[in-house]
């Protein structure tokens, strides 16, 4: 009997075979990724039977940016805490559930995780898609002690890695350590990431846009400017563009990285600073998005660039297909 060589490939081996190319690599990265991987295939497992298992509603608490706790958030975040828990490679974790950065008792550990356990939460009741962000520092000091606070405060250009899981009408995975961006599908039947694209590269221009027109009575003016110009008629060049928003950043961004496009939370009157947290949101998904030729400003400044001052900061952010970008930017300057 003659086999054909279909060669599925699963995330435990992309992620080996990427450590080999690196003669030096301890494994200690790899498995902080696996790690993550293992606690994204509990998650979606959790996900999936939202409805049944008493995991739907409001856990009666507030975060600390006074939104209302899901269950769901909860575990998703217990469950990512625990599984970088299980080894001593994880020093601190970041979680937007958390106002204070975990310590995991660690002191040799070399790695600082941030994350937005359940990003999109408002969707979790109603069958929408949801999503894991992370994003890894390397810690700068000596690995004596355990961290202070300060070193988790790093530019986005020092991650060493980012990435989310998404769960929609399948869990994908995707992620970058600065070496192109990798997709993943979660396999429910054998329990395995499968390699879906090895190296993702997003259009140059998009005819997508993607903001929260309800506020557009408090846009700034460059802001209503450039989604004039998205909704002009023009054929030849692809206008109007169609608009889409979810309601998880994850998931908009997500679209946005395999169709093009652009995503945009400016600043507002409610949120002067934007809504959008910087260390768990838009620098993981702006390095995803830079990787697979994209770009990601906060109007001004690359958001990968932007200096932390908090560990739960908020940007406006901007973020998309190249030629997006820059066509809102310069309205935005106007
Ligand atoms: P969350 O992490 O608490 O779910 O909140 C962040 C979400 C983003 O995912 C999404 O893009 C945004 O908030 C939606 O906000 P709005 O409802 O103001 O459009
Ligand atoms: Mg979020």
């Amino acid at each position: 009997m003659n086999y054909r060589k279909t060669r599925l490939e699963t995330l435990e081996e992309f992620i080996i075979k990427r450590q080999n190319r690196f003669p030096g690599a301890t494994g200690e990265f790899s498995q902080l990724l696996r790690d993550i991987g293992l606690a994204a295939k509990i998650i979606a497992r959790e996900v999936s039977k939202a409805g049944f298992n008493h995991i739907l509603g409001s856990y009666g608490q507030e975060n600390v940016h006074g939104e209302s706790i899901q269950k769901l958030d909860k575990f998703a975040d217990a469950q990512l805490i625990s599984a970088l828990n299980r080894s001593d490679i994880t020093a601190m974790v970041i979680s937007e559930e958390n106002d204070e950065a975990v310590q995991m008792g660690n002191p040799s550990g070399k790695y600082i995780v941030y994350l937005d356990p359940l990003d999109g939460s408002s969707n979790i009741d109603i069958n929408v898609s949801i999503g894991s962000i992370f994003s890894i520092y390397m810690r700068q000091s000596g690995e004596s002690e355990l961290p202070d606070v300060r070193e988790a405060l790093q530019r986005g250009t020092r991650q060493v890695a980012a990435g989310y899981v998404l769960y929609g009408s399948s869990t994908t995975l995707v992620y970058t350590t600065g070496l192109g961006v990798s997709m993943f599908t979660l396999d429910p039947s054998i329990g395995e990431f499968i390699l879906a694209e090895e190296t993702i590269e997003m259009p140059d221009l998009g005819h997508i846009y993607s903001v929260n027109e309800g506020y557009y009575n408090a846009w700034p003016p460059g802001l209503k400017q450039y989604v004039k110009y998205c909704q002009e008629e023009v054929p030849d060049d692809g206008r109007p563009y169609s608009a889409r928003y979810i309601g998880a950043m994850v998931a908009d961004v997500h679209r946005t990285l395999m169709k093009g496009g652009i995503f945009m939370y400016p600043r507002s009157e409610k949120y002067p600073r934007g809504k959008l947290r910087l260390m768990y949101e838009c620098n993981p998904l702006s390095l995803v998005i830079e990787q697979a030729g994209g770009k990601a400003t906060d109007g001004k400044r690359r958001i990968l660039d932007i200096e932390p001052e908090s560990l739960h900061q908020r940007t406006p952010i901007f973020i998309g297909s190249k030629q997006n970008v820059d066509r809102v930017c310069s309205h935005l300057q106007d």
